[in-house]
């Protein structure tokens, strides 16, 4: 997401518990009871965001706030579309949980799909 506010639903008929890990936005620690079914939650500045329900522990999530609107999700095929990124000389942050962060330079022409190859590699 870009900055800004985010709706977390709980669409589940039991408690669970908003957890954040933040250190550039104000951590989070709220319950959401089952009858309280969206709370809304302010990300002002850009950074990766652990989440978790202290009610489940298997319950983790990552929240990625990007100063960008040109931002996506890989697919189970480990591709992610970026459409309408401006021609020019840009750079791609590539970020995965236990992967790490890449940064990668990119040409970018008028009107033509440009690729950009990633491998990402356990240290
Ligand atoms: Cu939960």
């Amino acid at each position: 997401m870009m900055p800004g506010e985010l709706e977390l639903k709980n669409s589940d008929d039991i408690l669970h518990n908003i957890h954040t890990y933040s250190t550039a936005n104000p951590t989070i620690n709220k319950a959401q009871p089952k009858f309280k079914k969206t709370m809304t939650e302010k990300f002002e500045k850009p950074e990766v965001v652990k989440l978790t329900c202290d009610v489940h522990s298997w319950m983790l999530g990552w929240l990625a706030v990007v100063p960008s609107p040109y931002f996506g999700v890989t697919d189970q095929n480990g591709v992610a579309k970026l459409e309408g990124v401006p021609a020019g000389k840009q750079t791609v942050e590539i970020w995965h949980e236990q992967l790490g962060k890449q940064t990668k330079d990119v040409d970018v022409k008028a009107g033509q799909t440009t690729k950009v190859s990633v491998e990402m590699v356990k240290k």
